[in-house]
C-alpha cells in the first residue's frame, strides 16, 4: 500500500485529502502538534483509519522523526497559520510555521529520502494569495507575484523554496496554487462559513446580524473536496511541476452574502449585514481569478461544483447543524 503523510490533518483540505487518499487504498498518517491537542481527537473520531504522529512545523527534529516513523511515499504540506487576517496580528509566528515550515520539511525529506535520487514525492500547498496586488488577470503559474500580508509574503518564501529544491537537488517537489477553495469544514473565521453559518442562524432566529469587514473584494471560489484531487495528481505525474488550481470564475462578498441569504429566501439581506473597520485588513486583495488551463491540460483536473452550488450545500449543511444544535425540527 502506498504511504501518504500529510501536516495540516486537523484542517478543512487535511481531512477532505486523508478521505480521498484512503478511498485510493493508501495507508494515511497525519501529523498533530502540540499536547492533548483537542483538535486530534476530531480526526480519530471522523477518520479512524488515520494514524497520528506527532511533529510540528517548527521543530526539524520532531519531522525528521515523524518521516523516520511513517515512511511516506508522498508527502503533503498542508499546515500553516492559514488565517491572512491572524498573520498582520502573528508576521513572526507566521513567517515561521508557513514559510520557514515547508524548508524544515524538504530538509526532513532530504535527510529520510537521501540527498540522491530521493524516492518521496513532496506537494507544498501555495496559495493564490500570492498574487496579492494582481499584475494580471487572470493569474496563471507565470504571474508575478506581489503579497499583501505576512501570510501571502510566507507563502512566496515556501513557494520559492520548493522551487529551488527541485531545481538544486532534483526532488519531486510539487506546488499547488490553489485558489480560495470551501466546504461544510471550513472553520468559521473564514468569510464564506461565516456567512453561510450566519444565514442559517439568522434563518433559524438564533442571530439578528451579521458583521463583515470589505464586501468589495473579489475570489474565485470552488470546492475543497475538489482541490484536494488536484493535489494527489501533480504527485502523480512524471516530472514534478507547479499549478494554478481555480475555478476561473470570481464573484464579491456581497454577491456570496445575497446568494447565501437567497438559499434561505430572505431577500432583505441589507437590513441583517453591517460593516465593521474591525474585519478590514491593512492592505486587500482586491480581485483574484485563476487561469486553470495548465491543470485541465496536463493533469485532466476540473472543479465539479460550481458557486451557486457551493453556497447552497455550505448553507444547508449549516441549518441542519445550527437547528440540531438549538433542537429546532427543520
Ligand atoms: P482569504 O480568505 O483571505 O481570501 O484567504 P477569507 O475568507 O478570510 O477572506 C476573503 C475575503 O473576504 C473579506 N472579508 C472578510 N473575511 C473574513 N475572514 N471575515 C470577514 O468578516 C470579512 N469581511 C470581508 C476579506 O477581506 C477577504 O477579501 C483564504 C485562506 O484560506 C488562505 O489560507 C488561502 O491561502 C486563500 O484563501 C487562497
Amino acid at each position: 500500500m502506498p504511504r501518504a503523510f500529510i501536516t495540516g490533518i486537523t484542517g478543512q483540505d487535511g481531512r477532505h485529502l486523508a478521505e480521498f487518499l484512503h478511498g485510493k487504498g493508501y495507508d494515511v498518517y497525519g501529523m498533530v502538534k502540540g499536547q492533548n491537542n483537542p483538535r486530534a481527537q476530531s480526526v480519530i473520531d471522523e477518520m479512524p483509519f488515520v494514524e497520528l504522529v506527532p511533529g510540528d512545523l517548527a521543530d526539524l527534529p520532531s519531522l525528521v522523526a515523524a518521516l523516520e516513523l511513517s515512511q511516506p511515499d508522498e508527502v503533503y504540506n498542508l499546515g500553516a497559520i492559514s488565517f491572512v487576517a491572524l498573520s498582520f496580528n502573528q508576521a513572526e509566528l507566521t513567517a515561521n510555521l508557513t514559510g520557514l515550515g515547508v524548508l524544515r520539511m524538504l530538509e526532513a525529506i532530504r535527510m529520510i529520502g537521501g540527498t540522491h535520487d530521493n524516492p518521496i514525492r513532496f506537494y507544498q500547498a501555495s496559495s493564490s494569495e500570492m498574487f496579492g496586488k494582481v499584475r494580471e488577470t487572470p493569474q496563471t503559474e507565470s504571474t508575478p507575484f506581489h503579497p499583501r500580508s505576512p501570510y501571502g509574503c510566507a507563502k512566496v518564501f515556501g513557494h520559492d523554496i520548493v522551487v529551488n529544491y527541485r531545481e538544486s537537488y532534483g526532488l519531486f517537489a510539487c506546488s499547488g496554487i490553489l485558489f480560495n477553495h470551501e466546504g461544510p469544514r471550513r472553520g468559521i473565521e473564514f468569510v464564506t462559513r461565516k456567512v453561510t453559518n450566519a444565514v442559517a442562524r439568522i434563518k433559524l432566529g438564533l442571530q439578528h446580524e451579521l458583521v463583515l469587514g470589505n464586501l468589495d473584494a473579489k475570489r474565485d471560489w470552488g470546492y475543497a473536496g475538489d482541490y484536494v484531487k488536484a493535489m494527489w495528481l501533480m504527485l502523480q505525474q512524471d516530472e514534478p511541476d507547479d499549478y494554478v488550481i481555480a475555478t476561473g470564475e470570481t464573484h464579491s462578498i456581497e454577491e456570496l452574502v445575497e446568494r447565501a441569504f437567497a438559499e434561505v429566501e430572505i431577500d432583505n439581506w441589507r437590513d441583517y449585514v453591517r460593516q465593521d473597520p474591525k474585519f478590514f485588513r491593512p492592505a486587500e486583495v482586491d480581485l483574484l481569478i485563476g487561469d486553470p488551463s495548465k491543470a485541465r491540460e496536463q493533469l485532466g483536473w476540473k472543479p465539479e461544483v460550481s458557486f451557486p452550488e457551493l453556497v447552497s450545500m455550505m448553507v444547508q449543511n449549516d441549518l441542519q447543524l445550527e437547528a440540531a444544535k438549538a433542537g429546532i425540527e427543520l
